[in-house]
């Protein structure tokens, strides 16, 4: 390519990482700026567990949305595994997006995170996004943005609702400035980099979190083993549901084998959504008392096993 026909296509591309606390609205930005969801939601903390990317292109610029787990202060193998991958997220992004819930503030968690980025994050311009401004009054919001550009010299502050999209142009648009020049990281066409597998065990594992209650969803995880094409054009998949306890596969299943039956229903409608065909969903639940501490577990979560090491 010659110089003057790189000047006509100047094309940008990036990675721009989330980070927040858990529940700060990460992965619903993410699945906002893509405009598919890609990683799953719920209302509970600690949903996001490994880095997912997922792929927006905004003119000439491709931004690569690096989704993390949240970060909090960690107790079990997996909670060191989730917050180290959140780092290595942050640590290879070309832009950092911190994201601050509006109605909650300055909290310890985030001035926790904001301390650490003072050592992480020199060099890397951070953003502050202040996230679910749906839920505040106006005035609010303007004496956040001072206490948190006192507590941090953030490049650039916005203003959004990951969930209503309101703010979401402008922080697209800066972004698609921000990330430097030089050839696209992906394919076009492409919204997400994650193994298809991996997409239908998170889908599932969403399903089991917002029907679970307490403790129940953090301790389970669910897996892919087997995925046939069918000559009709459908899909046969086989996930295993990995429960620590046997109390807790009673109830996975459900009376009459109800929850998981209602799970695997749910989950099957929006895989067939997501690819647009039919699909064949199988659901097994195995009790692995020492999941927790196994390192092919982690490996097939996409976390590093030894980031787990206490
Ligand atoms: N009112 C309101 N709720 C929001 C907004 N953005 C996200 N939420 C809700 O906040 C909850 C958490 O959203 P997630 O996107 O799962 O948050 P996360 O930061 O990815 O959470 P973890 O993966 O657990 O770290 C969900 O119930 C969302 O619907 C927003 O702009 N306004
Ligand atoms: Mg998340």
């Amino acid at each position: 390519m010659t110089p003057e026909s790189q000047d006509d296509n100047p094309t940008r591309a990036g990675f721009a990482a989330l980070i927040g606390e858990p529940n700060a609205g990460k992965s619903t930005l993410l699945n906002q700026m893509v405009g598919a969801k890609v990683s799953i939601v719920t209302h509970k903390v600690q949903t996001t567990r490994a880095r997912i990317r997922g792929i927006a292109m905004h003119g000439p610029a491709q931004i690569v949305f690096v989704d993390t787990p949240g970060i909090f202060r960690p107790r079990r193998r997996l909670d060191r595994s989730m917050v180290a991958a959140a780092w290595g997220g942050a640590s290879d992004a070309d832009v950092i997006l911190l994201l601050i819930e509006a109605h909650r503030g300055l909290t310890d968690g985030a001035q926790a995170i904001i301390d650490q980025l003072k050592d992480l994050g020199q060099g890397t311009p951070v953003a502050l996004v202040i996230n679910k401004i749906d839920r505040v009054k106006a005035e609010t919001l303007l004496a956040l943005s001072k206490q948190l550009n006192e507590a941090y010299p953030f490049t650039e502050t916005f203003m959004i609702s990951a969930e209503k999209g309101y703010g979401c142009p402008q922080l697209r648009d800066w972004l698609a400035r921000a990330v430097p020049a030089g050839p696209w990281l992906y394919p076009e066409d492409q919204i997400a980099d994650l193994p298809m597998r991996m997409i239908a065990a998170e889908i599932t594992r969403e399903k089991l979190t917002l029907r679970l209650h307490e403790e129940i969803p953090y301790q389970l995880t669910v897996e892919t083993e087997a995925w046939e094409e069918k000559k009709d054009g459908s899909a046969r998949v086989d996930q295993v549901v990995y429960v620590a306890r046997q109390g807790h596969k009673g109830i996975v299943l459900g009376k009459g084998g109800e929850t998981v039956k209602a799970v695997g229903q749910a989950a099957r409608a929006e895989l067939e959504e997501f690819m647009g065909r039919r699909v064949h969903l199988f659901l097994q639940v195995r009790v692995r008392e020492n999941w927790l501490n196994e390192a092919e577990r982690y490996d097939e979560m996409g976390l590093n096993f030894k980031d787990g090491d206490g």
